[in-house]
């Protein structure tokens, strides 16, 4: 799967995919991310890309003319995909969006900066908005790496073990039961006597009724939710691109 993500910041990007399972996808192939700096595609002499809001206000807006200069770009790779935006505005992030983003071939992440992007630019080429949670961040950078985190650990052969990526928290629609290992002892702290009995169809039990447990003490509003493999996601489309 090809990974284009459009930020101010490539290094932030680049360096916080670089490291544990994901990184390793990236080395082996299995996923491709390739940056774009709407910078690297501004025209004027001082490379701008920000200019003041129209109608007043203290933060800046991020030009049109240099994002689709970069989209063009990207789509000339011929891998674009569909065009995600960033923002919090956009639909909030979770496990079914992520399993359908992760069926694609390709698709392409905008992080904004400063106090977002020219609204003629969502308008025109945008397919859908993206938020990662009901909290306010300071642009679209770390946004993007969970999006591509999340899809990446999704991919056939980004796990060690095929089936890890089923039993994470939320595949399943609900959370795991604890985990434990050495030392046995742990002043008087032991471990539960099931997972050292050898029974698997035992422990498979145990773990199942704690992660009922669990998810009805933690997370109730999880509860009697079906979990995140139904795609429920498709793009809104705009009338141009
Ligand atoms: C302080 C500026 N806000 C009022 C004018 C609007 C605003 C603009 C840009 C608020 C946050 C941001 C930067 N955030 C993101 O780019 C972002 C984000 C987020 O803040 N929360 C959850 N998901 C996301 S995805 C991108």
């Amino acid at each position: 799967m090809r990974l284009n993500v459009i930020t101010l910041f490539p290094e932030m990007v680049e360096q916080a995919l670089s490291f544990g399972v994901i990184g390793r996808a990236i080395k082996q192939g299995l996923m491709t991310v390739h940056t774009y700096n709407p910078r690297d595609y501004a025209e004027n002499k001082h490379n701008t890309v920000d200019d003041k809001p129209f109608g007043g206000g203290a933060g800046m807006v991020m030009m049109y003319d240099p994002l689709l200069r970069t989209w063009q770009a990207v789509q000339d790779s011929g891998q674009a995909g569909d065009l995600y935006y960033l923002s919090p505005q956009g639909q909030v992030l979770d496990q079914s969006l992520c399993n359908a983003l992760a069926q694609t071939e390709a698709l392409t992440l905008l992080c904004g900066r400063y106090d977002g992007i020219d609204q003629r630019f969502v308008d025109r080429h945008v397919d859908a908005e993206l938020s990662i949670g009901d909290y306010v961040i300071s642009g679209g950078e770390l946004a993007a790496c969970v999006v591509v985190d999340a899809i990446g650990r999704q991919l056939k052969g980004v796990l060690g073990d095929e089936d890890s990526a089923k039993t994470d928290s939320f595949m399943s629609g609900q959370l795991v039961a604890p985990q434990y290992t050495r030392s046995e002892i742990l002043g008087q702290s032991g471990v539960p006597a099931v997972l050292l009995s050898g029974n698997h169809q035992a422990i498979a039990q145990w773990r199942a009724e704690e992660a009922a447990l669990v998810t009805q003490q933690k997370r109730p509003d999880l509860v009697g939710t079906s979990g995140g493999s139904n795609a429920t996601h498709v793009p809104m489309r705009t009338e141009e691109d």
